[in-house]
């Protein structure tokens, strides 16, 4: 930590299929704009720095999501707070999002915290939106990817959903949350539908 600073800096990395708008997003992020006019595919990962509200400093891993460079990912998680784990609601994949959580779950260690983000919401109707988010829990949940307890719904594009994805951040970095709230949880609820668990909690639905 350098000198005179009271946060630690976290690391955390963007993954997910190519095209579905991470280097967007992390632009978006990181200096409040969105590059219009295109960027180029990633090759290997680009850092960006991102400052939260509450002081707290991420390095921000933008991972490259062409199949050739997967083999790589490990090393970027590697000491990860957090990986947030994108997927496109215009044109969401479930089996892609299946072979990522797998992939995670098998990679990430028992400390890193996984967020789903879902990105490209704009034009995506309210509905569809809730049924690829219930959908996305459901996939991690059977491929045994522990994930927070929110969806973050966003477009880079519009802004739509970027300052509730950096609560979200300053949320997870804090610390996991007491295990007496952990029943309540929305992922706990998908796992009683699906017959994972047997006893009942008294679930809210969390979301951002
Ligand atoms: N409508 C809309 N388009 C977006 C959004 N974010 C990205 N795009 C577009 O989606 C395309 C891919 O965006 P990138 O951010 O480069 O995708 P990526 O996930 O980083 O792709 P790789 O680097 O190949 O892994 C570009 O044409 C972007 O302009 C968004 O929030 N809304
Ligand atoms: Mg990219």
């Amino acid at each position: 930590m350098a000198a005179g600073s009271c946060h630690k800096t976290f690391k955390s990395v963007l993954v997910g299929d190519t095209d579905v708008g991470k280097s967007g997003l992390a632009r978006r992020l990181t200096t409040g704009k969105f590059p219009e006019h295109g960027m180029a595919s990633t090759i290997g990962a680009g850092l960006y720095k991102l400052d939260l509200e509450d002081g707290s400093k991420v390095n921000l891993w933008d991972t490259a999501g062409q199949e050739r460079y997967r083999g790589l990912l490990s090393v970027y998680y590697h000491g990860a707070s957090i990986v947030l784990l994108c997927f496109d609601l215009q044109r969401f994949q479930p089996e892609s999002l299946k072979g990522w959580a797998k992939d995670i779950a098998s990679k990430i260690a028992d400390d890193v915290q996984v967020l789903l983000v879902g990105t490209k919401a704009e034009g995506v109707a309210r509905k569809e939106v809730t049924h690829i988010r219930e959908e996305t829990f459901d996939i991690c949940v059977r491929e045994g990817l522990v994930v927070a307890d929110a969806v973050c719904v966003t477009d880079a594009r519009t802004n739509k959903g970027i300052a509730d994805l950096k609560t979200q951040l300053q949320v997870l970095l804090r610390g996991p949350e007491p295990a007496s709230s952990v029943k309540n949880t929305f992922v706990v609820k998908r796992m009683l539908r699906l017959g994972m668990v047997e006893s009942e909690g008294a679930p809210s639905p969390g979301c951002c």
